[in-house]
């Protein structure tokens, strides 16, 4: 018998719970490099993953970790707590942008301000997927929702906000970066900022903070295979990679 190179297994922490993502989501893909990344640095039973409402709100029964759930915007508070009590911990938050930039954005510029020892991990599908598709702080300018059903207009709906480039401007935060799972190569350069975001955070570096750009075909009211062209045409206008 000939000996076989594995070049590809199924994520050893994914559980077997099937996903409840629509078809073309990015959350299931960045579901999975969390898990091969906790799993190849070891960190499985020292690990704590911090998650609100959203469409990732199951997180805790995909991915074989310890969770705990927070209301919706407070993760980057419950991290700060876990984080200070349990610094053995390697304690991270992943949220969308509804999340974090509208209801959550006090704790989130906070707990950065601070320095928190802590990732955050911020699903930006730029709208509010789960209630439905409504308008989020970060809905680019002409993008329609339900509730800018023409396109958001910067004089009636106000500029798109930033978030990256927000908690990037403070002085906690010691990595910052915009990254996106539509292609293989984008998803092993996320692996890899995934894994330096976390090393910052056992090191006690403070905040690192990393940005995925990402699909929401279901709300954005577009086949998969067109909202990653259409993602991908996005991510021409923006700067990507490391910001901090
Ligand atoms: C205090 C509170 N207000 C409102 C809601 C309703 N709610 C649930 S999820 C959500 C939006 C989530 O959107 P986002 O954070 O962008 O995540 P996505 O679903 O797009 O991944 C809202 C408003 C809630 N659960 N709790
Ligand atoms: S509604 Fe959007 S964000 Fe939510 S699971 Fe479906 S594609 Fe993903």
């Amino acid at each position: 018998m000939t000996e076989e190179t594995v070049v590809y297994h199924r994520p050893r922490l994914l559980t077997d719970k099937p996903m409840h993502y629509c078809p073309g989501c990015s959350h299931s893909a960045i579901n999975k490099i969390l898990a091969d990344t906790i799993a190849d640095m070891g960190r499985e039973d020292s690990v704590i993953g911090v998650s609100p409402v959203g469409c990732a709100v199951l997180i805790y029964d995909y991915i074989n970790i310890d969770w705990v759930e927070a209301a919706h915007g407070r993760a980057p508070a419950v991290a700060t707590a876990i984080s200070r009590l349990r610094r053995d911990r390697l304690v991270f938050t992943y949220q969308g942008d509804g999340d974090l930039s509208a209801i959550g954005i006090s704790e989130a510029v906070h707990a950065a301000t601070r320095g928190e020892n802590i990732t955050i991990i911020f699903v930006n599908n730029a709208l509010y997927g789960m209630t439905g598709g409504q308008m989020a702080p970060t809905t680019p300018i002409d993008m329609k929702t339900v509730t800018c059903p023409k396109g958001r207009d910067a004089a009636t709906h106000g500029h798109p906000l930033d978030m990256l480039a927000l908690l990037a401007s403070l002085p906690g935060v010691c990595f910052a970066t915009r990254e996106n799972v539509l292609s293989p190569t984008s998803v092993r350069r996320a692996a890899r900022s995934l894994r330096t975001a976390f090393e910052n955070t056992l090191e006690r570096r403070g905040t690192s903070v990393i940005e995925f750009m990402a699909a929401c075909p279901t709300n954005w009211k577009m086949s998969p295979i067109d909202a990653v062209v259409h993602l991908t045409n996005r991510l021409k206008t923006l700067k990507t990679g490391r910001i901090k």
